[in-house]
């Protein structure tokens, strides 16, 4: 059996196309305010990486330790044979549940943006476990997805973790739940991390850390659209924030210009403005109650089967059916 398939549902030119589009908006609207995928250069995924070990960071501990807790109880409530896992990029986390799923005869079907991540992440797979059937998909999964063709031999586990749902805004957040709701069949599970609320000092001490590894993950989109777009970005005109939007329930980080400057974006053919202090949002993280992320979920026609929280590091493991 082949151990190994891979699909790219994405044009060649998808990113270059995104980035230009969502940047031309995101710079002349007001607010400014881009997209965090583009953080995600190989730098920005180095510096992301160093994110998550910070001790002002606990996320990537946090559904670690609930994933060691209660992968066998995933497993169990499950019997799942196929895992799909939305922004899977290394899988390390989600190896836990194929080996408590037992990987012999398994179907894996990892999805990111990223077609580095997917093969990285599938060669260490199938050494460690050649009994897992990958079917890796480079795809957007914030596009409507179409899923490889996966055997009917028992219920399917959607793998949303990382508390990726944060970046999603409160009104993309109920259509996207509810497509991935349209995907499951009544036996189907989805599985979903969520970074917790927690006292406002802590959360933005988790997004403005001692070492200013998050402010130079934040500087470093300046870096990728001055190389990208042949861009005239300054880094040094620029200070890293995060504000705490409780309207919105969600932090921001922010780029704030400290002078009056006009930037040139060449591949755009754009000059942007920004007035002395003006502050540009680069990403936007929510955070929830579970009480609230359950009303979320049942909205878009999910119900929670289990929930796993950690109180002390504000996370939770939420496992819903239809
Ligand atoms: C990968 C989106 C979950 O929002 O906490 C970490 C990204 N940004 N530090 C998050 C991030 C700044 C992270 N997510």
């Amino acid at each position: 059996m082949r151990s190994y398939g891979f699909t790219d549902t994405l044009a060649a030119k998808h990113y270059a196309t995104a980035l230009r589009a969502d940047i031309r908006d995101g710079l002349t609207r007001t607010p400014k305010s881009t997209a965090p995928t583009w953080f995600y250069d190989a730098r920005g995924s180095e510096l992301f990486e160093q994110i998550t070990q910070l001790d002002e960071y606990p996320v990537w501990r946090a559904e670690l330790g609930l994933f060691l807790l209660h992968a066998d109880d995933i497993a169990v409530r499950t019997r799942a044979r196929s895992l799909v896992e939305l922004g899977s990029g290394s899988s390390n986390k989600t190896q836990l549940i194929l080996e408590a799923l037992g990987p012999a005869g398994l179907h894996y079907v990892p999805i990111d943006v990223s077609a580095d991540a997917l093969h990285q992440a599938g060669a260490q797979l199938a050494k460690d476990h050649p009994g897992i059937v990958i079917h890796a998909v480079r795809a957007d999964f914030t596009a409507p997805l179409v899923l490889p063709e996966l055997p009917d031999d028992g219920p399917r586990l959607i793998a949303f973790i990382g508390s990726t749902l944060s970046n999603f805004r409160r009104p993309a957040r109920g259509p996207f739940l509810r497509g991935l709701r349209d995907m499951m069949r009544p036996e189907d599970f989805l599985l979903i991390g969520a970074d917790l609320v927690k006292p406002v000092p802590e959360m933005l001490a988790a997004y403005d850390d001692g070492k200013g590894v998050t402010a130079a993950f934040d500087k470093n989109l300046l870096h990728v659209l001055n190389r990208e777009l042949d861009a005239d970005f300054d880094p040094d005109s620029f200070d890293h924030v995060a504000v705490w939007n409780s309207a919105e329930q969600h932090i921001e980080m922010r780029l704030r210009s400290r002078v009056e400057q006009r930037v040139k974006i060449r591949d755009l053919d754009l000059v942007v403005h920004f007035e002395r202090g003006e502050e540009w949002v680069t990403e936007s993280s929510a955070k929830f109650s579970t009480d609230a992320l359950q009303a979320e979920l049942s909205a878009a026609g999910l119900r929670t089967d289990q929930l796993w929280a950690d109180e002390d590091a504000g996370f939770a493991l939420m496992l819903t059916i239809r």
